[in-house]
């Protein structure tokens, strides 16, 4: 425990290698795992300023992340968690394994999300004016007044991502920022629960 406080200090103040330098010791499916995870994360950037508009939206950009995302999710990710690899430096939880059924849920359901967000790509944005107030605007108004109301109901389910019976056609026909929120809330009901030390 105090080690890894120690390499963790160390990686904060080492800045912008302080990842590679934290999970340089991973090895065997703990590595697969993480590099997965990472090519996910770099999906997810890839894409993120164009859902604000920071950047152009590029719709063949948009499909191509979705489907790397897509291919590391369900049976690709779950795959890569065997059970009660927790070697250091793996951040899995043991609760992983308590839960099986419902951490390959989410993982099943993201592969449904990027699915979804890859035949959303071509939908666009969810329109400029209501993007204009920025991320805020967007997560608290008329983005999820708008989703809630194509599902007929409350988006938030109780672990923090979309109902279950939603199926990637569903999930297509949203505006493509709507199917990316749905994407990365997956993402992060799965960190919340089953992710030690979520950043
Ligand atoms: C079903 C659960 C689950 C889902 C869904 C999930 N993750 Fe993870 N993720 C984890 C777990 C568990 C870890 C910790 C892995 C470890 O260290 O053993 C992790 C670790 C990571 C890491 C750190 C990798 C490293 O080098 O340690 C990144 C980055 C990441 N996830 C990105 C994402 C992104 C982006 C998404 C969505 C597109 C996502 N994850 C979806 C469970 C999930
Ligand atoms: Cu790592």
């Amino acid at each position: 425990m105090i080690l890894r406080q120690l390499v963790l200090g160390g990686a904060a103040i080492a800045g912008l290698g302080a990842a590679a330098f934290a999970h340089s010791g991973a090895t065997g499916v703990v590595k697969e795992r993480m590099d997965a995870m990472k090519q996910m994360g770099e999906a997810i950037k890839r894409i993120k300023p164009m859902m604000s508009g920071e950047v152009a939206y590029d719709p063949a950009a948009v499909r191509e992340a979705a489907r790397a995302i897509a291919a590391e999710s369900g049976d690709a990710m779950t795959r890569k968690f065997p059970e009660g690899t927790t070697d250091h430096p793996s951040e899995t939880l043991p609760r992983t394994w308590e839960e099986w059924d419902r951490f390959a849920s989410l993982a099943a359901r993201l592969e449904t999300a990027a699915e979804g967000l890859a035949l959303a790509a071509g939908n666009g944005l969810h329109g400029a004016d209501h993007m204009t107030g920025g991320q805020s605007d967007m997560m608290g108004g008329s983005m999820m007044g708008g989703q809630s109301g194509m599902m007929g109901g409350g988006m938030m389910m109780g672990d923090g991502t979309f109902p279950e019976r939603m199926s990637a056609e569903h999930i297509g026909e949203m505006p493509a920022d709507g199917a990316f929120m749905m994407v990365t809330q997956t993402c992060s009901a799965c960190h919340d629960r089953y992710r030690l030390d979520d950043d």
